[in-house]
């Protein structure tokens, strides 16, 4: 071995492959898959790849991602380019019906596209694969974690759900899969894919609630009352939990509700796999977010649900200020592999300017992200506390 020790009892295996960089959504979009590069050489940089099983998964075939996705969709899925999007009319009706149209710009069509969704979601189903096999106690995809596909639509920079491929492929041998997503915004696709079944449980932690213009937090669903179907005779009734967070929610507070609600959901639903979003949008500073997270309270959140031992699939998700998601997803992988990192990023690192400057987080893999604070925490003891013992009155449909 290289000096690293191979952490006792946890095999952690890290899933990616690099051609996923390489994609563009667009030159101001906020979704920039060089993040992973960035990501990709914070890990390297510290040495982890010596602590894990690295696979180079090939990309998702179309077959494989019709086990969820209309074939119809993927069709036009696999099909369009920046360069026929206008030529034929007929395309226009599609662009709308699939989610792409309309004046947003937040699923753009860009070269490559349908080799990046492949990338992604192989990557997802390889790691649930390795999961499945027991070669990994833990497996990591950074690349994957999007959330707001469905089965036939692209919605909020996602356009196949390889969240909900991974866990179908889980569920071929267990029995019961839990769903956990820290990323700021709801995880509605993989809820509504799973609105029907007892078998897979989704918990959503989130910002919800109105902007002083009137418009609803993307996707704008999430309410404490969504708790799925209400027809008692649905099997997937109470097996949704949704946590609406306000702005500026800090370490402390999340971490508490983190580890309450989790905690209860985990003890009373005794999942047999977890799946954990890691979306990093939800850190102090992010260009889309609104909490104030720093990147050890986000990490907690990865620690607490290892602390069960239950076989996990971490995966990345939103993320809109690199080099902070980049130390995040860089912190959680030590995590996992049961390694301290020191806070002086290694001089050897390729981006080390990425990380330099005050302004940039000095240097640092744990700058304080308090100081690039800019939402005012809206979260009241009085309100979290009530938040929870709704969360917890939600739990008793469990009960049966
Ligand atoms: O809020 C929305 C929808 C609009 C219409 C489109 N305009 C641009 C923004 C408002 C109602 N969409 C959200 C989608 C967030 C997706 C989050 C994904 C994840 O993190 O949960 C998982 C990966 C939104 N917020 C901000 C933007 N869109 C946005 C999109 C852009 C942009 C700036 C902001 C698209 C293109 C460009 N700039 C150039
Ligand atoms: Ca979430
Ligand atoms: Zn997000």
């Amino acid at each position: 071995e290289y000096g690293i020790e191979k952490p006792k009892g946890y095999k952690v295996s890290f899933h990616y492959n690099a051609e996923v960089e390489y994609h563009h959504f667009g030159s101001s979009h906020p979704m920039k898959p060089w993040r992973l590069t960035l990501a990709k050489q914070l890990i390297l940089a510290y040495g982890l790849e010596y602590a894990m099983d690295l696979y180079q998964p090939r990309p998702a075939t179309f077959d494989e991602l019709a086990i969820f996705h209309d074939r119809q969709y993927l069709g036009f899925l696999q099909s369009i380019t920046p360069q026929n999007l206008d030529s034929d009319p007929a395309k226009a009706k599609y662009l709308e019906l699939f989610g792409f149209g309309g004046e947003s710009n937040d699923c753009p069509v860009f070269d490559g596209l349908w080799n990046y969704v492949s990338l992604y979601s192989g990557a997802s189903m390889h790691a649930a694969h390795n999961l499945l096999n027991q070669q990994s106690d833990i497996a990591i995809n950074w690349s994957g974690g999007l959330h707001h596909a469905k089965k036939n639509a692209a919605s909020g920079f996602c356009y196949v759900n390889d969240i909900v491929l991974a866990i179908q492929h889980l569920l071929t041998q267990h029995q019961r899969v839990l769903y956990i997503d820290v990323d700021v915004h709801h995880g509605d696709g993989v809820e509504q894919a799973f609105e029907s079944t007892d078998r897979v449980f989704t918990l959503s932690y989130h910002k919800y609630g109105l902007d002083k213009w009137g418009a609803g937090f993307f996707p704008g669903t999430g309410n404490i009352n969504e708790v799925g179907p209400t027809d008692p005779s649905n099997r997937g009734k109470g097996h949704t939990l949704n946590i609406p967070l306000e702005d500026g929610i800090d370490d402390e507070q999340y971490k508490w509700l983190f580890k309450t609600v989790t905690g209860a959901v985990i003890l009373k639903y005794q999942p047999t796999a977890i799946v954990l979003q890691c979306g990093a949008d939800s850190l102090g500073g992010d260009r889309l977010g609104r909490f104030n997270l720093n990147i050890k309270a986000h990490g907690f959140c990865v620690e607490h649900v290892k602390s069960f031992n239950i076989p996990l699939l971490l995966i990345g998700g939103g993320g809109y200020t690199p080099r902070n998601v980049a130390r995040t997803w860089c912190h959680e992988t030590a995590v996992c592999t049961g390694s301290e990192l020191h806070n002086n990023l290694p001089m050897h690192l390729p981006y080390l300017q990425a990380f330099d400057g005050a302004e940039n987080g000095g240097g640092m893999l744990y700058p304080n992200l308090h100081n690039t604070k800019r939402h005012d925490n809206q979260n009241s003891r009085e309100k979290l506390q009530k938040l929870v013992a709704h969360a917890m009155e939600n739990l008793r449909y469990l009960e049966g």
